[in-house]
């Protein structure tokens, strides 16, 4: 029989999807979760066929060029802006990502976000258990309502739309959305939503919802110009990546009440935090957990290794994010 295949599994995962990757390849595992540098994770992709990795490692030419075995790329994430999409297509490279089965739990976390953010949640009860509780007070973290504002949502991909269909369904909100294309009006009926432009967005939003992709042309989507625009009293949550927000653009406008608040689940540069983001208190922090139910990560490791098993073993992949003209052949 000819050899298996050999995958690198890069990061720590659940046991159970190794195991259903050892019936089918010669498995190397991340046991530790230890942090590799580019060069490491070079160094442990030598004859590897596949490797199943997320989104805090970077796949481009000179790794690509360095790993000339190496036909997939299995993101356990839906955003892959770790990828060169580009040289990956290049090289005869396949890449994955993990859609649909994070939706749900991803739009149930941006409203988690949204609620904490305009109803003051994680600040106050920092107060309380600080002690500072002493008394009721009229205007005791008087917040921002939620049910019968104007959501806004800027990317109305599939997380996008399960952000719209809980605000106009379940907070009676009314619900506007920009995108790089309009929706189909069937969709947009079904959501409630209406297309704006990003300006009028940015202006008309109580709470601005963001879940885009990143891409270079939206690096610093949102800044100081942007977060101008927005009410004084507007929320504005952050689910889709860091970067796409000015962070320290962001820290000076909440510090300043240019807006009333924001939930930030992913930052520039994370795991590292802006330093001004820490100290303010209208800012509603988490460590980039929006998928993070455990149903939903298992859910995300089986895609990922589903996709490195139809790929290396059948030749198509599930979820591939594109289509190289010429793959590579194994070898
Ligand atoms: C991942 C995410 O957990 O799917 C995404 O794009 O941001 C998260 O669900 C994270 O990227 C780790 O890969």
């Amino acid at each position: 029989p000819a050899p298996r295949p050999a995958v690198l599994v890069a990061r720590a995962i659940f046991p159970e999807v190794l195991d259903k990757l050892r019936q089918h390849f010669e498995v190397s595992d991340n046991e530790h979760d230890e942090d590799w540098s580019a060069q490491e994770l070079i160094a442990r992709l030598q004859g590897k066929a596949g490797v199943l990795t997320t989104g805090s490692q970077r796949i481009d030419a000179a790794l690509l060029q360095a790993c000339p075995q190496l036909r997939i790329v299995a993101n356990m994430a839906v955003g892959f802006n770790n990828f060169d999409v580009a040289a990956m297509t290049e090289a005869g490279v396949v890449g994955t990502n993990t859609p649909d089965v994070l939706t749900e739990t991803t739009a149930d976390f941006g409203f988690a976000l949204l609620l904490a953010a305009a109803r003051r949640v994680t600040e106050s009860e920092h107060f309380l258990r600080a002690g500072r509780w002493d008394r009721w007070a009229y205007d005791l973290f008087a917040g921002q309502d939620v049910h019968g504002s104007t959501l806004g949502i800027l990317g109305m991909g599939r997380i996008g739309q399960g952000i719209a269909l809980r605000g106009a369904h379940g907070f009676g909100m009314r619900v506007i959305y920009h995108n790089r294309s309009r929706l189909d009006p069937a969709i947009e009926a079904q959501c409630r939503a209406t297309y704006v432009s990003k300006e009028a967005l940015l202006r008309q939003a109580d709470h601005l919802v963001l879940v885009l992709p990143y891409t270079p042309e939206n690096h610093h989507l949102i800044g100081a110009a942007e977060l101008a625009l927005m009410k004084p009293t507007a929320t504005l949550v952050n689910i889709a990546r860091g970067g796409i927000v000015d962070d320290a653009a962001l820290a000076h406008a909440l510090r300043e009440r240019r807006i009333a608040a924001a939930g930030l689940d992913v930052f520039e540069g994370e795991p590292r935090v802006h330093p001004d983001l820490l100290t303010v208190p209208n800012v509603v922090l988490t460590p980039h957990i929006a998928s993070a139910t455990r149903a939903t990560r298992l859910a995300m490791a089986h895609l990922a290794a589903d996709n490195l098993i139809a790929f290396l073993t059948q030749g198509r992949a599930l979820t591939p994010v594109n289509a190289p003209p010429r793959l590579r052949v194994a070898r």
